[in-house]
């Protein structure tokens, strides 16, 4: 029996052994096809959000030729997720690292490890401090985008009522950095009778999302708005607010997926919203992931631009992020044709 059992041993060691060869040998082919490999690690798989970034990324692959883009996340959105498949990721020589963070801080050191390998490491959409990374290319001016949600909330409640933020995970660098704005827009004197009750997590999973809208409509009987700046959790609230007959009592805005809120801008529960084009941000950072690569760039300086393909120039600025632009409003008027991109 023992003897059995080592034999099977044997043979599966075996087997191990020649499927890491034939994987290394794929690998190793790729390279010597002089393709440069960039991966984009996103928060996590299975958010239509990401889903519409990875199609941007491939159409700037296809654009540039040569290059090949692997799409990776955890699957559910934690930095620890995240840094296994870096360090994996280090271990397989890819030429650059595209990632959406989740937290500010605790992917510096394996990125650091990985720009010391000679990987290009860029953020986008949620950013790593500094240190861990090249750049960071942001979809929009984080204030912009904090102010903005507050502003829209204001007129849809005639600034007036208790309000709530739906968020993503605690951790999320973007969704916090946008909540720290929309905090300082509500001291200004024209909300004074509005009142901020909480701030919840979702983790940007539906099912959560979801449970904490209704914990969120158990725990405030007097709620009269809630800002939700994730694409799941604003359709995750949408979907709460109509099950528990909330729908219109308390106002929803955030910023949400055009395909997945359609129904929820045409019915009037979520009245408007906000969000930039996913498969821009996602062409746009693989483009200058290629071309860190390219040009064998480690350092960004404030006011240098690069000419990014359909996106044209796009210029570094403060703490080596670039800004691309002003996100879309969507209401009734719009929903329809955007729905049909993304
Ligand atoms: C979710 C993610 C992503 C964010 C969008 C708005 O899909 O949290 O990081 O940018 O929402």
């Amino acid at each position: 029996m023992k003897r059995l059992t080592g034999l099977v041993l044997l043979l599966a060691a075996g087997l191990f052994a020649a499927s890491f060869a034939f994987a290394t040998g794929q690998k190793e082919a790729s390279a010597a096809g002089g393709k440069i490999r960039i991966a984009m690690v996103v928060k996590s798989l299975g958010n239509s959000f990401f889903d519409a970034v990875h199609q941007g990324g491939e159409q700037a692959a296809k654009e540039i030729g040569n290059i090949d883009l692997i799409y990776q996340g955890p699957s559910t959105p934690t930095a620890e997720g995240q840094i296994s498949l870096i360090d994996s990721l280090i271990a397989q020589h890819v030429n650059a690292i595209e990632i959406s963070a989740n937290d500010t801080d605790a992917l510096v050191p394996i990125t650091k490890k990985a720009m010391a390998a000679g990987i290009k490491v860029i953020s986008f959409d949620s950013g790593i401090a500094p240190d861990g990374r090249i750049l960071h290319l942001a979809a929009s001016s984080d204030e912009f985008i904090g102010r903005s949600e507050v502003q829209i909330l204001g007129k849809l409640l005639n600034y007036q009522g208790e309000i709530a933020i739906l968020s993503a995970t605690a951790q999320a660098t973007n969704q916090n950095t946008w909540i720290k704005y929309m905090k300082q827009e509500l001291q200004d004197p024209k909300y004074a009778n509005m009142k901020l009750d909480a701030v919840v997590y979702g983790d940007d999973l539906s099912d959560k999302s979801y449970r904490e809208a209704m914990g969120l409509f158990k725990s405030y009987p007097n709620l009269k708005g809630i800002i939700s700046p994730t694409t799941v959790g604003i359709a995750a609230t949408a979907k709460a607010l109509e099950d528990a007959g909330l729908a219109g009592k308390i106002q929803l805005t955030g910023l949400g997926l055009p395909s997945q809120m359609k129904q929820y801008i045409l019915d009037g529960t979520c009245k408007e919203m906000e969000l930039w084009n996913p498969i821009d941000l996602g062409y746009s950072a693989t483009y200058l992931s290629y071309l860190l690569v390219k040009d064998n760039i480690s350092s960004v300086t404030q006011g240098q631009s690069f000419d990014v393909g359909k996106m044209g120039k796009l210029t570094v600025g403060d703490e080596n992020v670039v800004v691309m632009g002003k996100p879309f409003v969507f209401d009734k008027s719009n929903i329809d044709k955007f729905a049909a991109i993304y």
